[in-house]
This record gives C-alpha cells, structure tokens and sequence, in this order.
C-alpha cells in the first residue's frame, strides 16, 4: 500500500500501520512543500515527522521533533542574537546536519532520506514527493511569507488572502514515486491536510492522472466536521472551500473509499470509524479498525 502523508495527522496514523503491515507492504511518500532551510540546513519536517513516527522516536504531543530533545543550540543563537524561524531541537538538528551534508556533496533529497531512513533502522519506503524544492508561501495582507514563518513564528495569526507553491510547476515527482505509482494498486490519503500536505502531492505532473487508475482511500483529517491541529480551516476558506468532510473530499477528487470519523456529519457515500488518534495504542487500534474497514470494501 502506498501512503500520501503530511507531517501530523497521517504520521499518527502509521505508528499504528506498521506495527500491523510488513514493511515491504508500507511505502509512504511525503510532502515537501513546508520544507526550509535554516542555519545552513535543509529541514523537511514532514518527511522528519513520517521518519521519527515510524522508528518511534518522534515526540508524540507536538508531532514533531525528537522525544526527550533539549534545544540547547538553539536557546544560545538566541542568546548570540540569531531566532531561527522553527525551535530546532539538538539531535533533531543532528538529523538536519546528516540530511544537509548529503545534499551539499550532491546527494538528491530522495537519495538522503533513503540513508536517513537506513542509519534510523526504518525498514518501510520513505519518499519525498520529489527532489526539486518546493515553498509554500501564503499572501498576507503584511505580504508574502514562508507557511513556516506564518505557522511557527506568526502562530497561524495572519489573514491569508491566497496561497502560491513556489516551484511547484516544475517540480517532477521524485523517481521513488513514480516507481510506487507503478508498482502500486492501492493509495491511501492519510488524514493529512488537503491544501498544504496532500495538496502538492496530487499537484505534481502526472498524479492525478495515475491515481485515477488505483483504488484511492482517502481518511479526512477533520473529527466531527473540526481539524484536530493545524491551520487546516484558514486555509480552506482562503480557497473558499466548505470547512467539512465534504470540503476536503472536493479538494482531493477521485476517491473511491472515503473515511470520515464518526461524529461527522456528512452523509454522502463514505465509511465510518472514530479516527481519531492520541496515544500509540490510539494508532493502533484505528490502523487496525482501518484495515479491516478496507478489507470488507474490497
Ligand atoms: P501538517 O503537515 O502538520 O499540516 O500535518 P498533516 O497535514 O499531516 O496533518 C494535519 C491534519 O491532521 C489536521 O487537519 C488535523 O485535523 C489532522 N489530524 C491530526 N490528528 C488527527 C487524528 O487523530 N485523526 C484525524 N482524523 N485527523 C487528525
Ligand atoms: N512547529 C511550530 O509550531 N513551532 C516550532 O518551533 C516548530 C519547530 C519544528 C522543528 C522541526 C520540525 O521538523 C518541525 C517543527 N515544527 C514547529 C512543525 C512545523 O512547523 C509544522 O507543523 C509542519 O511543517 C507542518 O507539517
């Protein structure tokens, strides 16, 4: 099964998966679009939060970060006079510097994750939706920022008025995506942001075109008609789409099988299941409520 992830509601939603499919049968490919580069190192927290899930060692109240880091360099740039614009934590630094060096002697960013993955003992199929860089930048009536000066520094606080993937055009699929949109029969849109994770996923040349011709399932990222985190609802109504199952089922069009939590009120033609997650026995128990939910429609 290939997996399309953002960076918190999907990787809840793998903790739980891997513990319950081999990891030959568990490929996952990762938005890149909220990726920066900060002090000198190319961060891609969605990717880092796929990778930290599935080796166990993210922090699990944020979902993001490394579980029991300090932030020791980042508080003394503060001291030196330097806020970077994401509260860098030490190793999860550590894993930026690994990730950096490679990329600096040439390595593409699918080539780094790929022994990102290997030197954390992550044994499913990590790819980032490609090797070109991508930004999302969202207009503001202060101007146009990064998503991560808008959500991290700005706390999600501005208006935004409309939202631009900076090399998104002429990005291409990563090869280790095209190779699982080959290889696979079925796709699963974890319950990851419709605009800004999963968005520039299906956005890239020739996704949608081969998802038409799998089996998609698709869980939405909002419990009883809300987001859980994130800045999922400014930004849907930014592109004037209903704040709903229905909304994010719009956004994502061709889904075969769609998964709305159970307090929802959407009544079209879905499945439903409590999805929400909030420990690892939380994940668990919903992969595997998931999985079954998917057999019977098979
Ligand atoms: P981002 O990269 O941090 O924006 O993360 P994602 O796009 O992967 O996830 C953000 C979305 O995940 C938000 O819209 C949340 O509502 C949703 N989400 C977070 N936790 C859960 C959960 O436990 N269940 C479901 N169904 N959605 C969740
Ligand atoms: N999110 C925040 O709201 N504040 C932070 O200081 C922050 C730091 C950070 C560091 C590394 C990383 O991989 C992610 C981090 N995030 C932080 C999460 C990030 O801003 C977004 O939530 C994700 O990009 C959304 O997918």
């Amino acid at each position: 099964m290939l997996v399309l992830s953002g960076g918190t509601g999907t990787p809840k939603l793998l903790m739980g998966l891997k513990e319950l499919m081999k990891p030959e049968d568990l490929s996952v490919v990762v938005n890149t679009a909220e990726d920066i580069w900060i002090s000198g190192n190319y961060i891609s927290p969605d990717v880092d939060s796929v990778l930290y899930s599935l080796a166990d060692m993210i922090d699990v109240k944020r979902m993001w970060g490394i579980k029991g880091d300090r932030t020791v360099t980042y508080d003394y740039l503060i001291a030196l006079g330097i806020k970077e614009t994401l509260q860098v934590g030490d190793r999860d630094r550590a894993v930026h510097i690994f990730r950096s060096d490679l990329m600096r002697e040439g390595a593409s960013l699918s080539q780094a994750t790929e022994e990102l993955a290997k030197a954390l003992g992550i044994m499913q199929h990590v790819v980032p939706m490609t090797d070109n860089e991508v930004s999302t930048m969202l207009y503001t009536p202060e101007g146009l920022m990064h998503f991560q000066e808008f959500w991290a520094e700005r706390r999600g606080k501005p208006e935004i008025i409309n939202i631009l993937f900076g090399g998104l055009k002429e990005a291409k699929p990563s090869p280790g995506f095209l190779d699982l949109l080959e290889k696979e029969d079925t796709v699963l849109i974890g319950p990851s942001n419709p605009v800004t994770s999963i968005g520039p996923i299906l956005k890239l040349p020739g996704v949608r075109e081969k998802l038409a011709e799998k089996k998609v399932i698709a869980v939405s990222p909002l419990v009883g008609d809300k987001p859980v985190s994130g800045p999922i609802a400014k930004l849907m109504t930014a592109l004037e789409y209903p704040v709903s199952d229905e909304g994010v089922r719009e956004m994502l069009g061709k889904v075969d099988l769609f998964i709305v939590d159970k307090k929802s009120s959407y009544e079209d033609d879905c499945l439903r299941m409590s999805t929400r997650m909030k420990t690892k026995v939380g994940s668990i128990a919903v992969a595997k409520e998931m999985l079954e939910l998917i057999k019977e429609h098979s």
